[in-house]
């Protein structure tokens, strides 16, 4: 057998590292950084090596199942795929032609972003569907900064990132990059660059846990979880009142700054410092730094958008960078100029044209929140979902309130899950469709180029030839839908393979004059530089008069939110916050020992004060719990986490019945999202709040 070296970036999380691996006939002989990846630079993480797993995963299913229920017995019975694509179309159809196109509901997950096959072809189904009730996992995580993009710069994927090879102040909130790779910031082998920021500048992490980025910052400040927006609004206060504002050359082109000054007026240090826990003095030394510095940059992720007020906290964010003249600097924030622009390429996306049958909150980009999913399934009525496809999603461990999720699926007439997995939530299905592993297709990676700190663009080839009579993601959803297209008489849409939608992208893409297409990235397979970002602004603007909107009134008007909250005295109680590891990644990695083995990390993390006072003791059993549910976890004392606060990571909970992922169950923790609450969430953009969750703990 020969061996063979193959170049690949890796799709597993958002740092898109580039890979040699080697094989030899069906076996993989290693997995290794690429060394000439212009973005990653050899660099990889511990995840890497499992995309062997993964691939070789006795679990994996590699044909289709179908449900059988035989006295009280569930068992799973491989079909053909003739089969499963005919049954799963014709109850797509029947279900439409009965009750409408709102009873099917539709659940696309977070890997679906990561293989562009799912992201090109999802709408050769999705178009004859055209229901109301689609969710996403963006909803219990981005979508505040898709809002900002959307309001402040006119186009949902206008979100720039940290220049950070160039900055010289990083502000940084509710990130963990050492765990995370970057997020919203494709930004691989980041150890090597906040640490080469803080020998020249100076690196300031906000965050109600001293992470293992915090370990590395060059000042770390603790605050009360749910509160960064008053701490963000004292900074701006700061700028505007110290007349620390200088926009310098977005002044042209930027329309409400006097607004805004006028509406945070109230928003003090001094009021701040009460609810976050940060001195006032601190937040004003902080301002004056920021608007000091030759190259700053504000950037916060997950802990700030995952919470009561994701999307004023993303807005805020943008603004300290505005009035600081660090948007489109280097340095400072930027945004980037994709190879393949969806910029151009996508809709700018929209909020609020409809709203949810239940519980009346908006959509964003023709989705609903992932927090009102189950209602929509358990409540009677026109437009009731009752038939659910999911893709690529686990929202029975992802979203805020399990349990009720895990119960609504068992009242749908039929469910149909895109997945190679039978986990907590596809084991609900009654037939799933399992892909081909990630290495038996191409990859271009369509989503995080365009959030990158560095223009640089990959195309590889498949690891392995696709197994005979397997179908890959994109194939199944052409499948589906031109078999449900023939069932309500629409038309049908010819196959045409994702990598020539991206060859015809990347010829009439901003970098068209350097002959991009997928031959010549073919013959470059470890990528192509296209430099360092560069200034966009005012061109790269997608506004009605290319205009930064900066007093947008959806969040000048929650503040009103903020202030009846924060208003009246103190808000305490115990507050919960989720935690990542670098060997993790969501709810779907657990299957692999080399990634589980050691230490159990599905603890709580808890105060040595607060154990104290809640009579717990470190390594005991406790019981979480919160309007919505409890669990029995684990007790772990840290002085990490800050008094108040308690840190238990998302993603466990493998011993469901039903679940068939045995390396998983041996080490299945607990659900955090059987105790987040599906109440509790953003009441502007819908995203669930799954941080600052308020909880009590107490001995199991
Ligand atoms: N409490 C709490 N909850 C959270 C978070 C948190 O921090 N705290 N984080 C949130 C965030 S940021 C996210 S993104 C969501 C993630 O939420 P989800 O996207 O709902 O869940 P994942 O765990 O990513 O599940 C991925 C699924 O995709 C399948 N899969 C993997 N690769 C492929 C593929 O190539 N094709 C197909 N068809 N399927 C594939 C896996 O088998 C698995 O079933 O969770 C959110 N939930
Ligand atoms: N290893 C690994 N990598 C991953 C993932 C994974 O599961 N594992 N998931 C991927 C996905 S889908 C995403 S979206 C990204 C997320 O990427 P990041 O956002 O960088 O990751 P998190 O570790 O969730 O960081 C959130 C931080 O916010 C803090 N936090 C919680 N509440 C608050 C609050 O109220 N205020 C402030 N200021 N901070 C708060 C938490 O303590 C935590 O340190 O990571 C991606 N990469
Ligand atoms: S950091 Fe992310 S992209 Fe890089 S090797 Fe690890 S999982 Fe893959
Ligand atoms: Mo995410």
């Amino acid at each position: 057998m020969t061996r063979k070296t193959h170049y690949r970036a890796c799709h597993l999380c958002e740092a898109i590292c580039g890979l040699v691996i080697e094989t030899e006939g069906a076996e993989i002989l290693s997995i290794k950084g690429d060394p000439d990846d212009p973005l990653s630079r050899g660099h990889i993480c511990p995840k890497a090596v499992a995309l062997q797993d993964i691939h070789q995963d006795p679990d994996r299913l590699r044909a289709p199942v179908k449900k059988v229920v035989e006295n009280g017995n569930t068992s799973w019975q491989e079909i053909s795929w003739e089969e499963a694509l005919d049954t799963t179309a014709r109850k797509l159809a029947d279900t439409i032609t009965t009750h409408g196109v709102n009873s099917v509901g539709i659940y696309m997950g977070n890997p679906s972003v990561h293989n562009y096959g799912m992201m090109t072809h999802q709408s050769a189904l999705f178009r004859h569907i055209r229901t109301n009730n689609r969710f996403s996992a963006t909803s219990v995580d981005q979508l505040p900064h898709h809002l900002a993009g959307l309001w402040m710069y006119g186009h949902k994927l206008l979100i720039p990132v940290p220049d950070v090879d160039r900055s010289n102040y990083f502000l940084m909130l509710g990130a963990n990059p050492l765990a995370s790779n970057g997020s919203l910031w494709t930004v691989p082998d980041v150890k090597k660059r906040l640490k080469a920021l803080t020998a020249r500048g100076k690196l300031v992490l906000v965050d109600p846990r001293r992470t293992e980025t915090a370990a590395i910052a060059s000042e770390h400040q603790f605050i009360r979880p749910g509160t960064d927006a008053l701490f963000l609004l004292a900074l701006l206060n700061t700028l505007f009142s110290e007349g620390l504002c200088e926009p310098g050359h977005l002044a042209e082109y930027t329309t409400g700054l006097p607004e805004v000054e006028a509406a945070v007026k109230d928003f003090t240090p001094e009021f701040a410092a009460r609810h976050t826990g940060i001195k006032a003095e601190d937040i004003r030394r902080i301002a004056r730094e920021f608007a000091a510095a030759d190259g700053a940059v504000c950037y916060g992720r997950m802990g700030v958008s995952t919470q009561a007020y994701g999307a004023l906290c993303q807005w805020l964010i943008q603004l300290i960078n505005i009035v600081t003249g660090n948007l489109d600097r280097p340095g400072g924030s930027m945004f980037t100029t994709p190879a393949l622009d969806t910029v151009q390429t996508a809709g700018p996306g929209g909020h609020g044209r409809h709203r949810s049958r239940v519980r009346d909150l908006p959509e964003f980009d023709r989705e609903l929140p992932a927090v009102c999913l189950a209602e929509e399934i358990t409540t009677p009525g026109e437009g009731q979902v009752r038939v659910l496809f999911t893709g690529a999603g686990n929202p029975v461990l992802s979203t805020p309130n399990g349990r009720r999720l895990d119960e609504a699926l068992d009242e749908l007439d039929f469910m149909v899950s895109l997945d190679p997995y039978i986990n907590e939530t596809t084991c609900h299905a009654d037939i799933i469709l399992p892909p081909t592993s990630s290495l038996e297709h191409d990859h271009y990676d369509m989503s995080f180029h365009v959030f990158s700190m560095r223009n640089t663009v990959r195309y590889n080839d498949p690891v392995f030839d696709k197994p005979e009579g397997s179908l890959h993601d994109w194939e199944i959803f052409t499948e589906l839908g031109n078999r449900l297209a023939r069932l309500l008489d629409l038309a049908e849409q010819p196959p045409m393979p994702p990598h020539e939608m991206i060859d015809m992208g990347l010829q009439m893409g901003p970098w068209a004059a350097q002959n991009l297409s997928i031959e010549s990235l073919r013959a470059q397979p470890s990528g192509v530089d296209l430099g360092p970002l560069e200034p966009r602004l005012p061109e790269r603007l997608a506004t009605p008069n290319k205009q930064i909107i900066c007093d947008v009134p959806q969040t000048m008007a929650d503040l009103d939110r903020l202030r009846a909250e924060f208003g009246e005295g103190k808000v305490d109680g115990l507050k919960l916050i989720g935690r990542r590891h670098v060997r993790s990644n969501n709810s779907w990695m657990h299957n692999y020992h080399r990634l589980v083995k050691g230490k159990d990390r599905c603890t709580l993390l808890m105060h040595p004060e607060d154990i104290a006072q809640n009579g717990l003791q470190d390594g005991a059993q406790a019981t979480l719990s919160s309007r919505v549910g409890a669990v029995d976890v684990v007790v772990e004392v840290s002085e990490d986490v800050m008094p108040g606060v308690v840190s238990l990571p998302h993603g466990y909970g493998h011993h469901r019945a039903g679940v068939r992922l045995a390396t998983a169950a041996e080490r299945a923790g607990v659900s955090c999202n059987d105790v987040t609450d599906d109440h509790h969430l953003d009441a502007l953009s819908g995203n669930a709040a799954v941080n600052g969750v308020p909880v009590e703990v107490r001995p199991a």
